[in-house]
């Protein structure tokens, strides 16, 4: 779309790679924000000469457009999307856009959690073995920005619901659906089913030589799969061994059984520890045993990853008691594999902005592992609601200083402290990383 004119709303780390790329393309492109942008951001955009706004959109500028590129974090209700639909402008996200200029083979991954997890361990076992990879998307530095400025030959990409919601003609050529439980609910009417819908579209496009690697044992994509009939080829990895699972537990060990080679590995010497992370292994070695990664090279990747920050980060351990910091469970599936991974008793910290959550699914790990809650939020009436009773020790904190004093005071001798906040954390902080950045400090401070 050579000379055509591209409108980018939002000018975050998203609209601004957008904007270089097409910058470097030829577009005429014109960036608009309804807020202030970061200094740095609009310090790139005065560098490479890029036409902008902040402050607000002028409307007439943005239906000016041939085609659209929104960032995800706008979602398509606002007055001004409702307008530019209307005109049936191309809304597309910076994923469909990026795509477009780099010939990179493409492994997506999605589900509502494990993303980060696995998108970075995928992502050290390729730059392990020696590939030229990147790792965007939902992370760091933006795809566009990358495609732009780096030469890669594979990308990593993580992608969230509200950028796959923007892709039309972009491929995976190995696609990882890890799983879909409810999230984001209130960006999706609060029906489910938009959700999955959206996290479906990680098989657009796919053909037979393509991949497709999903988590059997979980009933939405299950059914969903029998729907769609995927197109793809078709690598689903489970607990148990069936004709089917080309990733499943055996005795203790993960085996992954590709191209009629069988790959296996004792769990005890996974770097990662928990179930969840069982199957985010699993999810990362299929991909891998499909690029052809060596047995010993994989096995040296999953034994010495070294995690991600603010998702079951072991903190210290002080008198005895562990203090884990698992600040990235923001919903409560994350928080029940954080609860189920624990080998002792637990003083739980939980609580935040709550996004529609329903604590039965964790009611019974928290009465079996929890010695005590501790509820973190401005407003934790809901979870008084349901908590009350069922443990013995309940407090109430009104910031991570006093959280996790109290934790020190609750927890006993070979005990672990977890923060799994089942919540997003906008009430007291700024976001995941600075709730779990003060728990780290706090917990350092004891
Ligand atoms: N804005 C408008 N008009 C509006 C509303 C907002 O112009 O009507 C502006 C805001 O003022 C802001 C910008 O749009 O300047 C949005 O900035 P942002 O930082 O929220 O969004 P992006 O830079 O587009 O970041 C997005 C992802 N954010 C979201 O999906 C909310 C980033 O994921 C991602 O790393 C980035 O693209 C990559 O290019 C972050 C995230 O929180 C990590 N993701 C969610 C999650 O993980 O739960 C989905
Ligand atoms: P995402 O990027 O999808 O939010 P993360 O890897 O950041 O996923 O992990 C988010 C939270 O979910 C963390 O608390 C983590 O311990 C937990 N988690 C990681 N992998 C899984 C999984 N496969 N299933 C359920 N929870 C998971």
């Amino acid at each position: 779309m050579n000379g055509k004119r591209l409108v980018i709303l939002g000018g975050g780390e998203s609209g601004v790679g957008t904007a270089i790329l097409a910058q470097q393309k030829g577009l005429e492109v014109f960036l608009s924000d309804s807020g202030n942008l970061r200094a740095d951001h609009r310090e790139t955009l005065l560098r490479y000469q890029i036409d902008f706004e902040e402050g607000g959109h002028t409307e007439e500028q943005v239906l000016l457009a041939d085609e659209i590129v929104k960032s995800p974090g706008i979602p398509d209700t606002t007055p001004l999307m409702q307008k530019v639909l209307d005109r049936g402008i191309r809304v597309i996200s910076e994923i469909e856009f990026a795509g477009r200029y780099t010939h990179a083979r493409m492994i997506c991954i999605t589900g509502s959690n494990g993303k980060t997890t696995t998108s970075t361990l995928i992502w050290h076992i390729l730059k392990s073995a020696g590939l030229k990879v990147g790792l965007a998307g939902n992370i760091g530095k933006s795809f566009a920005r990358q495609v732009a400025e780096e030469k890669y030959e594979y990308y990593v990409l993580e992608l969230s619901s509200f950028q796959l919601e923007g892709v039309y003609d972009f491929k995976a050529d190995i696609a990882v659906l890890l799983n879909i439980t409810p999230d984001h609910l209130d960006r999706y009417d609060h029906q489910l089913q938009h959700y999955v819908d959206a996290k479906m579209r990680i098989i657009r496009n796919q053909k037979v030589e393509d991949a497709f690697i999903y988590w059997i044992d979980d009933p939405v994509i299950t059914r969903e799969i029998e729907k769609l009939k995927p197109t793809a080829t078709c690598y689903p990895f489970g607990e148990k061994h069936t004709t089917t699972t080309a990733g499943y537990t055996d005795y203790g060990k993960m085996v992954i059984n590709i191209k009629e080679h069988q790959f296996d590995m004792e769990l005890e010497l996974l770097a990662l520890e928990g179930m969840h992370n069982v199957y985010n292994s699993l999810a990362s070695g299929i991909v891998a045993k499909l690029m052809d990664i060596s047995d010993e090279q994989l096995r040296n990747s999953l034994a010495d990853f070294r995690g991600v920050p603010h998702r079951l980060e072991k903190v210290a351990t002080v008198r005895g008691v562990q203090y884990i910091n698992d600040s990235k469970a923001t919903n409560v599936n994350s928080c029940w594999y954080a609860l189920q991974s624990m080998r002792t008793r637990t003083v739980l910290i939980l609580g935040g902005t709550d996004k529609g959550n329903d604590y039965r699914e964790i009611e019974e790990l928290v009465r079996t592992k929890a010695r005590a809650l501790i509820f973190l939020g401005a407003d934790n009436s809901k979870l008084h609601a349901f908590f009350d009773g069922k443990v013995d020790s309940i407090r109430d904190a009104g910031s991570m200083e006093e959280a996790v004093d109290a934790a020190y005071q609750l927890a006993q001798k070979g005990d672990t402290v977890l923060l799994s906040p089942c919540c997003a954390s906008f009430d007291l902080f700024r976001n995941y990383e600075d709730r779990g950045d003060q728990f780290r400090e706090c917990v350092r401070k004891l």
